[in-house]
């Protein structure tokens, strides 16, 4: 039965392989994503551990020379998706988006060489990886942060993994839908409108890519120049992990400089997370950095948090938060919180559960000794890949299916939790 399911992600990994990256999906995401490829090397990484590599390693090649790393790589052209390469329009030889995503390989490199089988090669290439993915670390504190706060914002809503969720919407009234050239959405022909984010929202993600395409996507002015600052506490805590990771890493690889400086982000990163903590709603907020306010969201964007290597009171205040979510929905972890007017349990980032969220969160459960949540969250996961398939992402009651189907980083956390933890597989349907 675990064996079956085994093969069959594989076989999802394999047929989205484009030899040195992989699509999420056909059709839907006919491209390389950031974040989505690092989760998905973790995959790969149980069978083809040079394959695991190529993966990072095609995705840090289209690294700029600032030193951010895009969230699409347009490696071929594809009419299926909007907005393509000419609507970002980044000048690349081989065309990128402008904007990042939740910089997870710091983490998943650590991890694959932790793990791997053929030691050399892994020294071989994560010592590759090491400057480069400390480069884009610093590129985020330099670009993201200019107050030093020690925190990062976002400055577009498809930075953060979260599209639509709930947290962006007072934000995103700011950001005005006037100038922006008549487009065809193309997500809507391979998926149900009705999971996906709305045309109102459409128009504001692309006012803002013309905003920074107006500006020749030059970083060191998007920022202050974004309507749009949030600095998110999932996104905040990936990139804390990352350099916490990225440090252990080039300790191990004999590079101390980078591990000092790593180990420094990670360390103002956890002391300023503190400023983001809701003890009314017992869970971490996105802040709206434009206006100085927290935004009383109560999103898994908070809960991810726990990704990060917190005080352990803290991930035990989490652990609470999710426990009680879990009276009000079958499958943890929702993207919502399920007892506000705003959750919508079909609709992407606004109720629907995400394996890769699961896995993130379960994992700094564990991390923190919270093993029973752990067991728990990743045995929902395997349930709703038994009751409904490799799907992007699922209704938190009914188990729907919603989205693309045959997912890449679905099937890798599959791969990763089945592999990585015997037993849950066997946990009851
Ligand atoms: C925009 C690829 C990506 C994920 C994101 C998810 C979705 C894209 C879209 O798909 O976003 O980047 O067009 O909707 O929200 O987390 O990386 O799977």
């Amino acid at each position: 039965m675990t064996q079956d399911m085994i093969e069959t992600a594989r076989q999802v990994l394999r047929n989205n392989d484009r030899g040195f990256y992989t699509v999420p999906t056909k059709g839907l995401y006919p491209f390389q994503w950031n974040w989505d490829s690092a989760l998905s090397a973790l995959g790969f990484a149980h069978f083809d551990e040079p394959r695991a590599w190529t993966e990072i390693d095609t995705l840090f090649a289209h690294q700029w020379d600032d030193g951010m790393v895009p969230h699409i790589i347009f490696h071929q052209r594809d009419e299926g998706y909007y907005p393509g390469p000419d609507v970002w329009d980044t000048g690349r030889e081989v065309p990128t988006s402008g904007i990042t995503q939740p910089p997870v390989a710091g983490f998943a490199v650590r991890r694959i060489f932790d793990r791997a089988q053929d030691k050399t090669l892994a020294a071989e290439r994560a010592r590759a990886l090491l400057p480069r993915i400390h480069a884009w670390h610093q590129w985020f504190f330099r670009c993201r942060d200019p107050q030093h706060s020690g925190l990062v914002a976002i400055i577009h809503p498809w930075e953060s993994g979260r599209d639509n969720s709930v947290d962006w919407d007072d934000a995103f009234q700011r950001v005005p839908t006037d100038g922006v050239l008549p487009f065809n959405r193309r997500d809507t022909s391979h998926a149900d409108p009705a999971h996906r984010p709305t045309d109102e929202q459409y128009k504001r993600y692309i006012w803002l890519v013309q905003r920074f395409r107006g500006l020749g996507w030059d970083n060191a002015a998007l920022h202050d120049a974004s309507p749009f600052q949030v600095v998110d506490p999932g996104f905040n805590a990936i990139l804390i992990r990352s350099c916490a990771d990225l440090a252990a890493l080039a300790e191990e690889l004999g590079e101390p400089r980078i591990a000092a400086e790593s180990r420094a982000m990670a360390e103002r990163g956890i002391a300023a997370m503190e400023t983001l903590w809701s003890a009314a709603r017992g869970q971490y907020l996105c802040l709206d950095r434009s206006i100085g306010r927290l935004i009383d969201s109560p999103s898994v964007g908070g809960l991810l948090a726990a990704f990060a290597p917190l005080p352990p009171g803290r991930v035990a205040a989490l652990a609470r938060r999710i426990g009680s979510l879990a009276e009000h929905c079958r499958y943890l972890v929702p993207s919502h919180d399920p007892t506000t007017p705003e959750f919508d349990s079909l609709r992407y980032w606004r109720g629907p559960v995400w394996l890769v969220v699961n896995y993130m969160i379960a994992d700094g459960l564990e991390q923190a000794g919270q093993v029973e949540l752990a067991g728990r969250i990743k045995a929902d996961s395997l349930r709703l890949i038994r009751q409904s398939g490799f799907a992007e992402y699922y209704d938190p009651n009914t188990a729907e299916p919603c989205g693309g189907g045959q997912f890449t980083w679905t099937a890798a956390m599959v791969i990763e939790m089945l592999e990585t933890h015997a037993g849950a597989g066997d946990a009851p349907a």
